[in-house]
């Protein structure tokens, strides 16, 4: 039985996983689950992954939830090449770093940018307060600027003259404000100097290709369920309001 790997590509952690694996010809198939559409509540998909949540994979009777830990599976099963995952300690450690403060982070905030300017207002008709988003707005900005000062500094990449595991979760969810028109790239050259290396390393064609909803989110947020939009609305309350 091929690798399962369950995914939206409108979602960070799925095109992380997606890019990955693409990359490095790891054999899967694509088990799409539009979060839109609510797919992710049925219960077949909640015998893959207990959550609900995408991304997830399926590896003959083995299931596995969450974008790191599927992430480091697939290096480690796949043995791809050394920079993604580096066998050296000190190196490695430098990825987990970044790994480990990304979730709330990096993530807890830039993902929040598309939900609060476009998606909540927009497609869901629900009022955001301006002064939420001007204070999201301002922690973004500062996860950005610890991205450059503490991870980043004058290297290319976050573990040094490589590509790793962490520039690939970052780039992923640095790109998502850019669905809701934040394009964090315009005014920090140094950010976007290592978009621009990143999204060369894994492939032009590849990253825009797994960015292509992204690019698309205005367009994709209007088609969205109206019965998914009543299973959301309550979640989008508690979660982001
Ligand atoms: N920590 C998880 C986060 C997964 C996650 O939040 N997935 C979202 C999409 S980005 C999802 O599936 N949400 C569906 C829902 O909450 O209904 C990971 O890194 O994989």
């Amino acid at each position: 039985m091929p690798l399962e790997i369950y995914l939206d590509l409108i979602s960070q952690p799925c095109r992380s996983v997606y890019i990955f694996a693409k990359k490095n010809n790891i054999p899967f198939e694509f088990k799409k689950i539009l979060l839109f559409k609510g797919e992710q509540y049925s219960e077949e998909f909640g015998k893959v992954n207990y959550f609900r949540k995408v991304p997830a994979i399926k590896d003959g009777d083995f299931t596995l939830s969450e974008s790191i830990a599927i992430l480091t599976y697939l290096a480690e099963k796949y043995g791809t090449p050394d920079h993604w995952y580096p066998a050296d300690l000190q190196t490695r450690a430098r990825v987990h770093e970044y790994l480990s403060w990304q979730h709330s982070g990096m993530r807890g905030i830039a993902g929040k940018i598309l939900w609060l300017k476009l998606m909540i207002p927009k497609a869901f008709e629900i009022d955001v307060p301006k002064e939420r988003m001007d204070s999201l707005l301002v922690d973004l900005e500062g996860s950005l600027t610890a991205f450059e000062e503490k991870f980043l500094q004058d290297k290319p990449f976050i573990a040094g003259q490589k590509i790793s595991l962490a520039d690939l979760v970052a780039i992923v969810e640095i790109m998502q404000p850019l669905g809701a028109g934040v394009n964090v790239f315009e005014v920090r050259p140094k950010l976007s100097a290592w978009k621009d290396r990143v999204r060369a390393e894994i492939g032009p064609a590849l990253f825009d290709e797994a960015h292509q909803m992204i690019f698309n989110a205005e367009e994709m947020s209007k088609t969205i369920d109206p019965s998914a939009k009543e299973i959301f609305k309550p979640k989008i309350k508690k979660m982001f309001l």
